[in-house]
């Protein structure tokens, strides 16, 4: 790391620097100053084209949660020594600097169902703390993120224009994706019911966006980049995908991949224990499609970034792209085959709600 970013932040020279690599996006590394521990962030240009709208979004909230909820845990960057949100230099980009929370630790694989509850807890509550916030407040730090609509013109574009011989090679999954269109449709539908509320959400929540305590308890949500307005579909539907499976989207043997029901029935009962009473009917109608959704666009995502030769998410192997959409698609199938049984556990917990 180039030195003046450390100094930027009133950091000595001789810190320790230890790279985090959980996420596909951003770099992140651990920053040790004596006792004193940090998170220091570069944020990927390519990806969030306006850095700055993403503080300022992270500012809103916390100025929101600190006059509304001032007993919740809200990370927020510390500023530089010229009081800052965002240390920009030309040659190495933006980068944030984060407290560590003292007695946190991160997870990178749900294998508990309490750890799925913890997590669901904490996005639900993310989201209702601030349901008296105006979210069409915040910028839209990703512009057409959790389209779906878009998501699937930009596959049906990469067939058009994109590399021949990978799609060739695509041809089974292309066929799986474009056979269950109707989950763009019925995006359409819900981008246009009034009963589907548009509210403050994360959009990435994997389970190492979330922090614990060493009991085992979730102390709140991280990784703030992407709250943007949203519906809650975009939450629970990153979770139902990323913590339904013991498997997680690299793994290269299918069979290795799951749904499992008591992680289906804690995401859903620690969500509604938040977010239970401000959901609306039609919403809570959607938990088992919004699995089927994100899930979906995530296929199609990794699909069209291997026609388009990696450029988005990159690869460590040629195939790495086609591998996680094939996963994707097998989760997809798994989480289809067993709607039945989940939809009795959606009535099961949302009844008394
Ligand atoms: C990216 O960088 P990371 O892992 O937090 C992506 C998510 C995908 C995820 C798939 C900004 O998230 O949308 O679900 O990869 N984030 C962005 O692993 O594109
Ligand atoms: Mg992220």
């Amino acid at each position: 790391m180039a030195p003046g970013i450390l100094e930027a932040f009133g950091l000595p020279a001789e810190c320790k620097i230890e790279p985090l690599t959980s996420g596909l996006i951003n770099n992140t590394w651990k920053i040790t100053a004596g006792n004193d521990r940090f998170v220091l962030q570069r944020i990927n240009h390519q990806v969030f084209k306006r850095p700055f709208d993403i503080a300022a979004n992270i500012r809103m909230v916390d100025d929101h949660l600190k006059e509304h909820a001032p007993q919740y845990l809200f990370v927020s960057p510390i500023r530089t020594r010229d009081h800052r949100e965002i240390y920009y230099n030309e040659a190495d980009g933006h980068f944030r600097l984060f407290p560590f929370v003292k007695g946190s630790q991160t997870i990178n694989v749900v294998s508990t169902p309490e750890q799925a509850y913890e997590a669901a807890f904490h996005f639900g509550k993310f989201t209702r703390l601030l349901s008296d916030f105006d979210a069409t407040k915040l910028y839209v730090a990703i512009p057409d993120f959790h389209n779906l609509t878009l998501r699937f013109r930009q596959f049906e574009d990469a067939l058009l224009n994109g590399n021949a011989n990978r799609i060739a090679e695509s041809k089974l999954l292309i066929n799986t994706i474009k056979s269950q269109s109707h989950i763009v449709n019925e995006f359409d539908k819900i981008k246009k019911d009034a009963d589907v509320r548009l509210r403050v959400t994360h959009h990435d929540t994997k389970i190492s966006n979330v922090l614990f305590d060493t009991n085992g308890k979730g102390i709140c949500v991280i990784d703030l980049d992407t709250i943007m307005p949203g519906y809650f579909i975009s939450d629970v539907g990153d979770m139902l995908r990323t913590y339904l499976s013991p498997a997680n989207e690299e793994v290269k043997d299918f069979t290795e991949i799951d749904v499992r029901e008591d992680f289906f029935r804690a995401i859903v009962q620690g969500y509604i224990s938040t977010m239970g009473t401000a959901l609306s009917a039609t919403e809570k109608k959607l938990i088992i499609y919004s699995g089927q959704f994100l899930i979906y666009m995530q296929a199609m995502r990794f699909l069209t970034d291997y026609i388009n030769n990696d450029v988005y998410y990159g690869a460590r192997y040629p195939e790495q792209n086609l591998v996680r959409a094939g996963n994707q698609l097998q989760l997809l199938k798994k989480l289809n085959d067993k709607a039945e049984t989940l939809h009795k556990i959606v009535l099961d917990e949302t009844k008394h709600s």
